[in-house]
């Protein structure tokens, strides 16, 4: 570090912040606005939150491809198109791939970019921490995906890796399978992200709230961002747990898993589901939230029931965490234990129902606006509820028992991960897709994509409970011609090449709008939440010019029909900022990146047993994480006034 330390003139008036050192070029924090630095060095929540919703989709289209490979294997019987290893592989990095890659950081997407302007915030609490989770998240997507590249094959063990078909007995015919140890290590690191990014999420809705921002006065969609934190923090210990129990099995001959040496499977199975039932509902909640936006700009009606839409969406959250067992009723786990399950399954239909009775008292009487977004809130009500309906047939044990393993149980969950969160996080694209980039997606190409999907997404799937009740098992490659599964299986297979036509143009309709679509106004649908309240569109980096006081829950709403109040309001916050040196905005930083970089170094040398490489991963993470440290809290501010930004 420079040895005279030189402060930096403040220059303007009444600016109260801490001089400044003068740091070595190690320790100066990048400052381009634009151009590849700025996405790598970025704590912007908007940019990070554009960087997962890129990643996801792009992961979107990748997991979107195995599954066509999967569903065209199955389309005749005894298909020769894919061997039966690399079926093994795509179902299980189809399903890894839509939850881990595709589903939670779409939502995290979400999290990131809306939440902070719901709640009236310039950033989230901890803006490089921020940068980190998703650098992180990459890394663990990549690690995921090198087994498509080696020898050794991509991750082939379900994406529940049930014991012992994650021991190193059952690995593929390769002596020394990696396989595994991808999906172990991969799984590990998105950990690692999920968690980070949700105690950011946490103190974010906490601590940062514009004045007025009661609790009870939060965004639904951010409500259901903190309630999904929350769930990610306490369910992610378990499988982490599990993980790292498993790791030790493969890499350093523990037996926690394994039979022969006193180990129990079931174990992996309850740690596994543990975890696994409440990720459910982590991949349901933000969707659950996003309709909740949704409907009522476009019924023109306020969210009916807003404490009781909220407090379901906490007892959801809680009864989650009892109903693990659930997927485990045919292991033998014995008559109280299974009631018990069965019983609590149930419980959670009650506060599910109450949320769609609630939406629908939403749209009754409501002056309704057909829009794309709103065909999508529409289909995710209805083929969500569907699946909520087969979720209530299998938590009767008997007939799970029955249930359990066949293509009943993937279409129950295609209709409640698709028909739900997927339709939801489509909707929610649509509806601020003119506030993130200023366009706005044409009516008729809108519709037309979701009529498209909608379509291939009930051929493929709807068949599908039939094909589980006339007993066509889960996870088989062929099946044999004579069994009468032959037509159910070529019209789903159609179906997913519909779906796929339908995402293909739903993409293309994206892509088209963001370079020539047509420009539109910051509040583009009449909403009434604060993100739209924006000077502009895109938002500026600063988010508002002045943070908004917030009187009533439908904050942008009061503001529209308050005028006087919200430019007295104005004033006051607009004087409230210049007593504090301008707007105060957060530098940008190369660690995060390094940080991960080091993990990823980290964790291909350790899958590959070369563990000289896998410590020196470590010490690039640690040396990022200290140099990150040592670079200090750094900020620049923003004036309005002179459209001057001052940086230090
Ligand atoms: C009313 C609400 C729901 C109920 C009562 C319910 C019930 C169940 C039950 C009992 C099973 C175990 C079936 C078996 O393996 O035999 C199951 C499986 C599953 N459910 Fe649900 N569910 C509900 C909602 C959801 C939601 C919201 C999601 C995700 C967004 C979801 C995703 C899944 C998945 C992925 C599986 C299969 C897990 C596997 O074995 O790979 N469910 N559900
Ligand atoms: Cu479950």
């Amino acid at each position: 570090m420079s040895a005279q330390s030189q402060t930096q003139s403040a220059g303007h008036a009444g600016h109260a912040a801490a001089p400044v050192e003068k740091r070595s070029w190690l320790l100066t924090r990048p400052t381009a606005k634009t151009g590849i630095i700025s996405w790598l060095t970025t704590v912007d929540h908007k940019k990070i939150g554009l960087l997962y919703g890129m990643s996801a989709l792009f992961f979107f289209l990748v997991g979107g491809f195995e599954a066509l490979l999967i569903r065209l294997q199955l389309a005749v019987p005894n298909n020769t198109l894919i061997s039966h290893q690399l079926y093994n592989e795509l179902f299980t990095m189809h399903a890894t791939t839509m939850i881990f890659l595709a589903v939670m950081p779409l939502s995290a997407a979400f999290f990131n970019y809306m939440m902070p302007l719901q709640i009236g915030a310039r950033d989230v609490a901890f803006p490089r921490l921020n940068g980190f989770a998703f650098w992180v998240f990459l890394v663990g997507a990549i690690v995921l995906n090198i087994g498509w590249f080696v020898k050794s094959g991509a991750p082939d063990a379900g994406w529940f890796g049930y014991a012992p078909l994650t021991s190193t007995a059952y690995s593929n015919q390769f002596a020394k399978d990696m396989s595994t140890d991808l999906w172990v290590m991969g799984l590990q690191i998105l950990g690692v992200s999920s968690v980070v990014g949700s105690l950011n999420f946490i103190v974010t809705i906490i601590n940062m709230r514009a004045p007025g921002m009661t609790m009870m006065r939060l965004p639904v969609f951010t409500w259901m961002t903190l309630i999904t934190a929350f769930l990610i923090i306490l369910s992610f210990p378990a499988i982490t747990i599990a993980l790292v129990e498993l790791m030790m099995d493969r890499s350093f001959g523990t037996s926690f898993f394994d039979v022969s040496n006193g180990g129990l499977p079931i174990l992996w199975q309850h740690l596994f589901w543990i975890f696994g039932h409440p990720e459910v509902y982590i991949l349901i909640l933000p969707a659950m939230g996003i309709v909740s936006e949704i409907l009522p700009t476009f019924a023109r009606k306020p969210l009916f029931g807003y404490p009781i839409i909220v407090f379901s969406g906490a007892t959801i959250g809680f009864l989650g965490f009892g109903v693990w067992s659930h997927h485990m009723f045919t292991t033998g786990m014995g008559t109280v234990a299974t009631a018990a399950f069965s019983l609590l399954t149930m419980a959670i239909a009650v506060p599910t129902g109450v949320k769609m009775f609630n939406w629908i008292g939403t749209l009754w009487g409501g002056t309704l606006r057909m829009t794309t977004p709103m065909m999508f809130a529409l289909g995710f009500l209805w083929m969500f509820m569907m699946g909520g309906f087969s979720g209530v047939m299998h938590s009767a044990a008997p007939a799970d028992a029955q249930q359990q393993d066949s293509y009943f149980v993937v279409a129950h969950f295609h209709y409640v991960l698709i028909g739900g969160s997927v339709f939801a996080l489509l909707a929610g694209i649509q509806y601020w897709f003119p506030l993130i980039f200023g366009r706005k997606v044409s009516e008729a190409w809108g519709k037309t994509s979701f009529w498209v999907i909608f379509a291939g997404f009930n051929i493929t799937f709807f068949p599908m409970h039939f094909l589980g009740l006339n007993g066509m098992p889960r996870r088989t490659a062929v099946y044999d011609g004579n069994m009468g599964w032959n037509e159910a299986n070529m019209i789903a297979t159609i179906g997913a090449l519909i779906l796929g036509v339908g995402v293909a143009i739903y993409f293309c309709v994206m892509v088209y709008t963001y370079f020539k679509g047509e420009k539109t106004t910051h509040d583009e649908w009449g909403a009434r939440t604060l993100e739209w309240t924006v000077p502009s569109t895109p938002p500026p980096e600063h988010n508002f010019d002045v943070i908004p006081t917030v009187h009533a829950r439908d904050a942008f709403w009061y503001e529209k029909t308050h005028v006087e109040q919200t430019a007295k309001d104005k004033a006051a916050s607009a004087l409230a900022e210049q007593s504090h040196g301008g707007i105060h905005m957060p530098s940008q930083s190369w660690f995060p990146l390094v940080a991960a970089i080091g993990l990823l170094i980290g964790a291909i040398f350790f899958v590959n047993h070369i563990m000289i490489g896998a410590i020196a991963g470590g010490v690039v993470m640690f040396l990022g994480v200290y140099l990150w440290a040592a670079e200090g809290p750094g900020g620049y501010h923003i004036h309005l006034d002179d459209k001057n930004s001052k940086k230090h």
